[in-house]
């Protein structure tokens, strides 16, 4: 998007219950935005106290543009604010994880005393296999409590884990791990998804041909009979947990050393590996799961991301626990055996605040309101939502038919570098459909041109955020001229790479990528990964990949592919390419419809021009087209 555009706005409002604003952990939001913007490191300092430190900080904030420092000194462990402080008191007994199986036939509880033990043995586990503060380790796992205990257990030694999605395959795999450099690798025989096995652990073997950095594998046996490990590299889960001792103390982490990397496709070359830090991470997760879902002591909360994914980092992992609630983990399809499973979960464990994302929403809106008509879902309290925008059907059909009309929804705007919420409509404020809202408390978000200014409502602009925030990604790992690229494309400000419309009332929509990152499914992919799988098909030639609107995903991938001279593409083609792109990189980034071009447009220096051929294919004006190629 070259420059700042007019949008219509909708205009639809609800107002919530008086009731749930009275009630609200913040009940004032423009008060607390306010108290905030007054002394934002006031604000901050007052909301680290909260959390376990082993040593206070001497500043609560360092900036040096582009580099920001926060809690400088600090000391924590992270672990200490989400397991001991709550097995040590009152929450001891409380279930920390609920975990059903697909299909809710098996289930399995932790308490938080519980779990802080599987973690402490584990953590020691990982030491038996020489992994110490600072080194990486790959988890590579379905959505089970052990995905949960591997991270947590990396975060007690001060080790760097690095989660790659289960539904990724080989290839995006091997690059991640090479990337990060991992010294161990987690994983499990299967993921159950539908009624049937993903073989993880075939996968992670075919990835680990080309990942030198890896010295062992802990591979978690589900299926039986168990499958046969190889005693030089690998380790059953089981044995190493029997093998290691109970208990293992948190290691002391200073506040601006990594706690994880997370990898989210760029919008050109290799994914990016974003570094987030022990402590204001911890603080901004913490703040934001507290505050914007309003947690109280007797939720049951249920986020339906999967940890391999930053929702599932900072919002089933980090913030719930810091927060001491019950956290439901559901692991495979959430329609499966049924379009009512997930409602048949919400009632059966009274789930009161339930986070999804808009691609699930319209799933199940398109399977049509008697699924969720047949469960009483009266426990609901508060919905959220997460990955793309809500349009306003989708926004519709959640309040009334999921949330009774009674729940206030919270759409959340943020992404993996902000490792927090950074814009959404606080409990208690008007909800507008189509909106994220306001700014949270904490953050300052704005809509600009790309010099900066904020443009005026109605204007389309660029998504940016103007001050550091605790939980802001610190690095691109091994890349800091990726790194500094977000600050330095508008003066001043951390650009999101999003174009967003403010309205009158400074109520945020956002609008889409400005680049060329496709958000399918609520899952980010990369079009530079998915055409460079193409391409390393023997008949492909080059290929150039975009979003089309999609109702039910969001986008679809759609890719424009030249074949190779002599190549006549026949009916089995796009199947064999589909596959090819699946076993690279997983079901996630196969496309949706592939298209035989006699050739890509093109910059003059070589760069495929992708927003020409997405404009062709939306009957849209392409824009700016001086560069292109004759
Ligand atoms: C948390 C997460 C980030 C991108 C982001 C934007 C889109 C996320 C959104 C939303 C509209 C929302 N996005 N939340 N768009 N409304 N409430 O999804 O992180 O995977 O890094 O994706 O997702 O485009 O820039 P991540």
């Amino acid at each position: 998007m070259e420059e700042t555009f007019a949008v219509k706005l909708e205009k639809k409002r609800y107002l919530p219950d008086p009731r749930c604003r009275a009630a609200a952990r913040v009940p004032d939001y423009p008060r607390a935005y306010r108290e905030f913007m007054r002394d934002p490191e006031g604000f901050w300092d007052r909301v680290a106290r909260e959390l376990v430190w082993f040593k206070p900080w001497d500043q609560v904030r360092e900036w040096n543009y582009p580099y920001a420092k926060w809690f400088v000194n600090g000391q924590l462990n992270i672990t200490a604010s989400c397991l001991d402080r709550h097995a040590a008191g009152d929450r001891k007994d409380k279930p920390a994880i609920i975990w059903r199986g697909e299909g809710g036939e098996e289930e399995r509880v932790f308490t938080y005393d519980g779990l802080r033990r599987e973690v402490m043995r584990f953590a020691n586990g990982l030491k038996l296999l020489g992994v110490g503060k600072g080194d990486r380790v790959c988890i590579y796992m379905p959505l089970v409590p052990e995905q949960v205990v591997a991270m947590l257990a990396c975060a007690r030694i001060g080790a760097v884990h690095s989660v790659v999605f289960g539904g990724f395959g080989p290839d995006a795999l091997a690059t991640r791990i090479n990337d990060a450099a991992a010294k161990v690798l987690i994983t499990a025989d299967v993921a159950y998804r539908r009624g049937k096995t993903v073989p993880l652990r075939e996968i992670a073997l075919e990835a680990l041909a080309r990942t030198p950095c890896v010295e062992r594998v802990v591979v978690l046996r589900r299926e039986h009979p168990k499958v046969d490990l190889d005693p030089d590299r690998e380790v059953d889960y089981a044995d190493l947990m029997a093998a290691a001792a109970p208990s293992s103390p948190a290691e002391a982490m200073d506040a601006e050393d990594p706690l994880f990397i997370l990898y989210t496709s760029g919008s050109t070359g290799a994914p990016k590996g974003i570094v987030h830090t022990c402590g204001g991470y911890a603080v901004g997760a913490y703040y934001t799961t507290k505050c914007v879902f309003d947690i109280k002591e007797s939720d049951v909360y249920w986020c339906t991301a999967d940890p391999g994914w930053i929702t599932g980092h900072s919002y089933v992992v980090y913030g719930p626990l810091a927060v001491g609630t019950t956290v439901v983990i559901v692991e495979g399809a959430p329609d499966h055996p049924d379009p009512g499973a997930c409602w048949r979960q919400v009632r059966d464990l009274g789930v009161t605040v339930f986070y999804t994302a808009p691609t699930a929403i319209r799933m199940f809106m398109r399977y049509g309101d008697r699924w969720p008509a047949k469960y009483d879902l009266s426990t609901l309290r508060v919905l959220g939502s997460v990955g793309e925008p809500l349009n306003p059907e989708a926004f519709e059909w959640y309040y009334h038919r999921i949330g009774g009309g009674r729940c206030p929804i919270v759409d959340t705007w943020w992404q993996t570098e902000t490792g927090m919420h950074m814009a959404t409509t606080m409990i208690g404020e008007a909800m507008k459909p189509g909106f994220v809202g306001k700014a949270v408390p904490g953050a300052v978000v704005d809509v600009v041109d790309r010099t900066g200014r904020p443009v005026p409502p109605g204007t389309g602009g660029f998504l940016v955020v103007r001050e550091p925030w605790p939980a802001m990604l610190r690095g691109v790992h091994g890349n800091d001229e990726r790194y500094r690229a977000y600050w330095n494309t508008i003066p001043g400000c951390y650009t999101a790479g999003d174009l967003a419309v403010k309205d009158e009332d400074g109520y945020i929509m956002v609008l889409g990528r400005a680049d060329d990152l496709i958000v399918v499914a609520g899952h980010n992919i990369g079009t530079a990964e998915v055409e460079s799988a193409l391409v390393s098909h023997d008949a492909v030639a080059e290929a150039a990949v975009i979003g089309k609107p999609d109702p039910l995903k969001g986008n679809a991938i759609k890719a424009f592919v030249t074949l190779r001279a002599g190549v006549i593409p026949d009916d089995g083609l796009s199947g064999e390419l589909a596959r090819h792109v699946k076993k690279s990189l997983g079901p996630v980034a196969v496309p949706a419809e592939i298209e035989y071009v006699d050739r890509l447009p093109k910059t003059r220096s070589g760069k495929i021009m992708r927003r020409v051929l997405r404009a062709r294919e939306l009957g849209m004006d392409p824009g700016d087209i001086s560069t292109l190629e004759e």
